[in-house]
């Protein structure tokens, strides 16, 4: 199989590497394993990703999955001005990754999903408060960094930001972040980014159309 198969439909964290595709102006092919037809716990699918979760990439005979994995592969294979441009750049990007995958995006989640995600009748307003009490200081922790340069690893837009702005794509429209000019800032650049704004539009369509 030749060409790059991002698998997983557009509502999931597969537009994480559509946005990264988008960014890099790299074709790909966007299979729409998700759960409709219950083809995300396929034994073809679970063949690709045996977790049974979306996405998961295949490039050529290469298969990968985890999502903020796939787009550090994506970026470190097709360079341009989001990839690292020497190990310390390098190593900062895989520090942000690990630090919106193991401790962001949880709790920001938790607060997104009990906040305006699930249908009215299940959210729980003490597990939304729950999870900003746990993701303020790490929003915190966001705002001073981006107070002492314009983006997570230098001054330009780098894998580091795509990564943790794909840990914020679903809560970020809801953030109110004014005692955070920094992030609101970054947000802001982060977000108005054409590919962004097209991998949004793409989440949106999706949404609408499974309606
Ligand atoms: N850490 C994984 C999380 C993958 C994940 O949990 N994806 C969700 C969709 S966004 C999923 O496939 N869930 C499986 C299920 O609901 O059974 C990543 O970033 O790729």
């Amino acid at each position: 199989m030749s060409g790059l198969q991002i698998y997983g439909v557009p509502i999931s964290r597969s537009i994480s590497n559509i946005w990264a595709c988008l960014e890099l102006g790299f074709p790909y092919e966007n299979v729409p394993i998700g759960w409709d037809d219950n083809s995300i716990y396929s034994d073809t699918f679970r063949a690709i990703n045996p977790n049974a979760r979306v996405p998961a990439m295949r490039d050529g005979d290469f298969v990968l999955w985890e999502s903020l994995a796939i787009n550090l592969y994506l970026v470190r294979k097709h360079g341009g001005p989001m990839a690292a441009t020497d190990l310390a750049q390098e190593a900062l990007a895989w520090q942000w990754t690990l630090w919106a995958a193991v401790h962001l995006e949880r709790p920001l989640m938790r607060w997104a999903f009990h906040r305006f995600i699930l249908d009215e009748a299940e959210r729980d307003p003490k597990a939304a408060e729950a999870g900003m009490a746990e993701a303020m200081p790490l929003l915190a922790v966001l705002d001073s960094e981006l107070g002492r340069r314009p983006f997570l690893a230098g001054d330009r837009f780098t894998v580091a930001d795509l990564n943790v702005g794909c840990a914020m794509f679903r809560a970020h429209h809801h953030l109110d972040t004014p005692d955070k000019p920094n992030l609101a800032r970054w947000l802001r650049a982060v977000f108005t980014r054409p590919a962004a704004e097209r991998a949004w539009a793409i989440r949106v369509a999706e949404a609408a159309r499974l309606a």
